[in-house]
């Protein structure tokens, strides 16, 4: 039987009511699970429940006395983010019950909570090769002026033999904005050296320049002979093509970044260097396993590492372990505020959002304090007797009477 429309207004209102609660629930820091370096939150920031109902639902009686989603919000992830007049905002991965995601941005008046959509998402234009898949947009906002939106264009691999209906091609697509709501898509970014995914940019001119992150890889999923987060520099953004790519932080055996690694949101400028946020693959037996690690690099020279803090700066833990494609912690985006705060917004299982903060001073101390990893296991045991020497006084680090 076809609900009345006195029903259909019954349950409309209890779907209102539930989605308001969920947008103005509020987020607090985990101050019991504290590590010194950093406060996650409560609760994931962003998730597909959180997109608008008017997204996902023809809400006309006539048309849909059943109240049906007509599009479904499967997830809402990777998201890249900036500091605009005092806004928190987003440009998150939005995945409908097609597969497909789209760019939609979702701004909070504070940075952790009351998160919400804006009218529409982003109406991104095409190049000449249309893309099937646009995700994990890099917000930029570069010295030029623009706001860069740096993302991953998959599309269907040309050369896949027929019937493979899976092969797929990534390249860096490039579009500009100075509002987030009117976009110039320039072309794709140009690599000599392969496949391009966590395609970032340096937000200002190196060398009269613009200056990339990249990550060659020779196959859709595997980087194969390719791989690490490369450096490029390009003439002309409105025809990117990078003559070169050198490998700046290098995959390595036996490390958190064994199978591939990728530079994260642009780096944030420090007095001691530039911050880089990035993330490190390694396989293993319930398969990929993706953690966040960080570094640090010259001020003068962007692309010259001068910290490499060791291990993991985070990994997935109790309910981030688990979604759509588990044991996942990936980030786009993060944002320094005029307190020195920063807001970490990373995303769990490829499935939602989450903010952990720190500081500017923090983070700092933690690239260039932590020690470098030691690639044996007697290298940890050494950096451990180093730490237990320092605490028993032996180089008059200890405040022990
Ligand atoms: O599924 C995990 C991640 O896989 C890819 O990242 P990478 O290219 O580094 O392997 C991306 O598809 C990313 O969106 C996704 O979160």
């Amino acid at each position: 039987m076809v609900p009345t429309k006195e029903e259909f207004n019954q349950r409309l209102a209890k779907l209102k009511n539930k989605h308001e609660k969920l947008l103005c629930r509020k987020n607090k820091p985990d101050k019991k699970n504290y590590n010194g370096i950093y406060y996650r939150y409560k609760h994931p920031i962003l998730t597909g429940e959180h997109a608008p109902l008017h997204w996902r639902y023809d809400l006309n009686y006539k048309t849909n006395p059943f109240l049906m989603q007509r599009f479904g919000v499967n997830a809402a992830f990777n998201s890249g983010a900036i500091y605009l007049n005092g806004r928190y905002l987003l440009a998150v991965r939005t995945e409908g019950w097609d597969r497909k995601s789209f760019f939609a941005i979702a701004e909070s008046p504070n940075g952790t909570d009351n998160w919400r959509f804006w009218e529409r998402p982003v109406t991104l234009p095409e190049t000449g090769e249309p893309d099937v898949n646009v995700y994990d947009m890099r917000l930029t906002q570069h010295e030029d002026g623009w706001i860069y939106g740096v993302f991953c264009a998959e599309r269907k691999d040309p050369s896949a033999p027929e019937g493979d209906t899976s092969q797929a091609t990534a390249s860096g697509g490039i579009a500009r904005t100075k509002d987030l709501i009117h976009w110039e898509r320039l072309p794709d970014f140009i690599s000599h050296h392969g496949q391009q995914r966590n395609l970032v940019l340096h937000p200002e001119f190196v060398n009269g320049k613009y200056a990339f992150y990249t990550r060659p890889q020779d196959g859709f999923i595997e980087v194969g002979g390719g791989g690490g987060i490369g450096w490029a520099l390009v003439d002309d953004i409105t025809k990117a093509e990078a003559p070169d790519e050198k490998i700046i932080d290098k995959k390595i055996y036996h490390t958190i970044k064994e199978l591939k690694n990728g530079q994260g949101p642009a780096p944030l400028k420090t007095e001691k260097g530039w911050l880089h946020l990035a993330h490190g693959v390694r396989g293993c037996a319930a398969g990929l396993r993706y953690v966040l690690y960080m570094f640090m690099t010259a001020l003068e020279d962007p692309s010259k590492v001068i910290a490499r803090p060791g291990g993991y700066f985070m990994a997935p833990e109790k309910e981030e372990r688990v979604g759509d494609v588990s044991n996942v912690l990936f980030a786009n985006g993060w944002i320094r505020n005029e307190k020195d705060e920063v807001f970490i917004y990373y995303a769990s299982s490829d499935t939602r959002m989450h903010v952990a903060t720190s500081t500017v001073e923090r983070l700092v101390d933690y690239c260039l304090n932590t020690p470098e990893d030691g690639f044996r296991s007697a290298g940890s045991v050494k950096t451990i007797n180093n730490i237990i020497d320092r605490n028993q006084g032996k180089y008059g680090g200890s405040d022990k009477k």
